[in-house]
């Protein structure tokens, strides 16, 4: 684990200044831009089997994201928010949780739902199935949030619960830079910070929320910063590095537990008492914001090229074949396997049946009577003029 020096540079290449994009910046890493680990950094001790098993779900992420492109594109899936670039920190974060950890994401997230196997559950979600959202509950996950920012409180709420009751669990909650301008974002680390929840703040700071730049979105030097006002740390980690945000999320999660533990990672007041900690995980999305955007309206194709270079799927790979962890053979087996598990979802996924009185379940206990109304019209309309009238014509 080391930090980039003002000077800019973690090992004084000059190379790594030019090609760089986060060489000036203060934050932790492990890998460098080329896979090594960096001079002075903590490789986190995990097995050759996790290090491998993180490296496969960047790649099932990756392969998920470009497959779901494609398909939204064909028109067999909805509009979807892609994450490439952004798999290093879904993946290496949700590593570092025990498995009946909460995650709660925003949208683009899905590395973490990779991590916890769901991809078959979650796809449909993505094709207009409710189930795809409840099934995910079982692997705790919390559902998909569109509204920027609403999940922060709940999130907490959950982290206060499980402190409340006594359970030895975390919550991760990731939402994006934009989501820092929301008084939502505001109240949750207040609360956490106020009650001590068991809560991991995951901002992932891509530079953009939708066309406005991260100059536009907030006046501070850095998102981590804002941590300081409630009370507890901010860490900023290269996002794009899947085990430095494996490491400080997983000292983030000792820190929530109470656990003490080590301190490389999380700032300086780890002790026993829980604490939550805000990590901000400065990366890049490399496609548009969603299936409905288009990013050359407001930023510059050749700015995201520079970010290319410390693509995590590359630096994981590199550092992986660099400690004779894997070998051509290796790469190649978790790339078949990854389209096949990807195949495989959509193929379930497009086997779900529709079922159009499932978008009125699921949000309250009890409908209200506006809603039962219309979900009791629709299910006339249906009755009256037959399921067929409402498929699509192929
Ligand atoms: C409360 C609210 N306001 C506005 C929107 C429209 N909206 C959808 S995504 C988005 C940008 C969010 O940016 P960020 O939090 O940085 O996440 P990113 O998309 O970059 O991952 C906005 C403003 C919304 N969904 N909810
Ligand atoms: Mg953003």
């Amino acid at each position: 684990m080391t930090e980039n020096g003002a000077d800019g540079g973690d090992d004084g290449s000059a190379a790594d200044a030019a090609t760089d994009p986060l060489a000036d910046e203060d934050l932790y890493r492990v890998l460098g831009p080329d896979g090594s680990p960096l001079p002075d950094a903590t490789v986190p001790d995990l097995s050759d089997e996790r290090f491998r098993a993180i490296y496969r779900d960047l790649v099932v992420t990756r392969r998920f994201d470009e497959r779901a492109v494609s398909l939204q594109r064909q028109g067999r899936l909805g509009t979807y928010a892609p994450c490439a670039g952004q798999e290093g920190s879904a993946v290496g974060s949700a590593h570092a949780l025990a498995d009946d950890d909460l995650i709660s994401y925003q949208y683009r997230e899905h590395g973490a739902v990779v991590v916890r196997d769901l991809l078959d559950a979650y796809l449909p979600y993505w094709m207009g199935h409710e189930s795809g959202t409840e099934a995910i509950a079982e692997g705790d996950v919390f559902p998909l949030n569109i509204g920027i920012a609403a999940h922060l409180p709940h999130a907490v709420g959950a982290a206060w619960a499980f402190d409340y009751r006594d359970e030895d669990r975390v919550v991760a909650c990731h939402f994006g830079d934009g989501a820092t301008s929301e008084g939502d974002f505001h109240e949750a680390m207040n609360f956490a910070g106020v009650f001590d929840t068991p809560t991991i703040f995951c901002c992932h700071n891509n530079g953009w929320a939708i066309s406005v730049p991260r100059e536009r979105q907030t006046a501070s030097d850095t998102f981590a910063q804002k941590a300081t006002a409630y009370g507890f740390d901010g860490v900023r980690v290269d996002g794009m590095d899947p085990l430095a945000s494996y490491a400080v999320t997983r000292a983030a999660a000792e820190q929530a537990r109470g656990d003490g533990g080590d301190d490389s990672a999380a700032g300086d007041s780890l002790d026993d008492d829980p604490r939550p900690t805000l990590i901000e995980f400065v990366e890049y999305r490399f496609g548009a914001h969603t299936t409905a955007d288009d990013p050359s309206a407001y930023r510059d194709p050749d700015d995201v090229d520079p970010w290319r270079a410390l693509d995590p799927l590359d630096r994981m790979e590199a550092f992986l074949r660099e400690t004779g962890r894997i070998d051509d053979a290796g790469v190649a087996a978790i790339h078949d396997e990854a389209d096949e598990v990807v195949a495989d979802a959509i193929d379930f996924a497009e086997s779900v049946a529709a079922e159009p009185s499932d978008m009125f379940e699921d949000a309250y206990a009890e409908l209200p009577a506006e809603v039962r109304h219309q979900r009791d019209e629709l299910l006339a309309a249906v009755e009256e003029h037959g399921e067929d009238a409402f498929l699509r014509e192929e």
